[in-house]
């Protein structure tokens, strides 16, 4: 199992725009809710999820739960076409039970950090990314270390396994009008993990 591994392009146009439309009807079931360090500072990322269970922070702390944190709901289903990747890419028995949405509007970024909520570190985390182009950065397990930059471009997949699912990583900045497939700009990106016990 590699660490890192990019695959770019893994979604042509059409599967870009199809998951778009999903992600629309998620939304409005689910509306974007800015979410706030335990610190009390806002996100400047967006965020909703899919799944049995969702990423949430509040002044409470960093959690998965059932329910959205406004409407009280169940999240929506996860969209088949990521449920296919996750057992192409990442585990063909288990299926993923969480899919975090990130919407980066103008100027949004995300501080370099560990994903360390999940209860079992051996299932990878699979990422999608659509619209605007990221500067995505990565180091190593170690806050301080050496990090590389990587772009990360509408269609691209990539997955996060072995060592490198513990790895710092995040996002610099999104490149503004880089891509047409949102309307109203933007980037979204999309996270698949197995969160809950197995
Ligand atoms: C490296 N999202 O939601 S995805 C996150 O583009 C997050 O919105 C970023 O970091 C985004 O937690 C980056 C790529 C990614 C996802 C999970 C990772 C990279 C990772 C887990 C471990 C190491
Ligand atoms: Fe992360």
């Amino acid at each position: 199992m590699t660490g890192f591994q990019l695959l770019p392009g893994r979604l042509d146009r059409q599967a870009q725009s199809d998951l778009v439309a999903a992600l629309d009807k998620i939304i409005v079931a689910a509306p974007l809710f800015t979410p706030v360090t335990p610190g009390g500072q806002p996100f400047s990322v967006r965020m909703t999820n899919c799944g049995r269970l969702g990423w949430v922070s509040d002044r409470a702390g960093y959690r998965y739960q059932a329910h959205h944190p406004v409407t009280g709901l169940a999240w929506p289903a996860i969209p088949k076409a990521l449920l296919a990747l996750w057992a192409e890419y990442v585990d063909s028995q288990v299926p993923p039970d969480a899919c975090l949405i990130n919407l980066y509007g103008q100027g949004a970024r995300m501080g370099l950090h560990q994903d360390r909520d999940e209860a079992d570190f051996r299932f990878g985390v699979l990422s999608v990314s659509l619209g605007d182009t990221a500067v995505f950065r990565i180091g190593g397990t170690k806050r301080g270390g050496k990090t590389r930059s990587v772009r990360l471009s509408s269609g691209d997949v990539c997955i996060l396994a072995g060592e490198d699912r513990l790895a710092f990583h995040g996002i610099d900045r999104v490149i503004s009008d880089s891509s047409q497939l949102i309307s109203g700009g933007g980037r979204i990106n999309l996270t698949l993990r197995k969160a809950g016990a197995p």
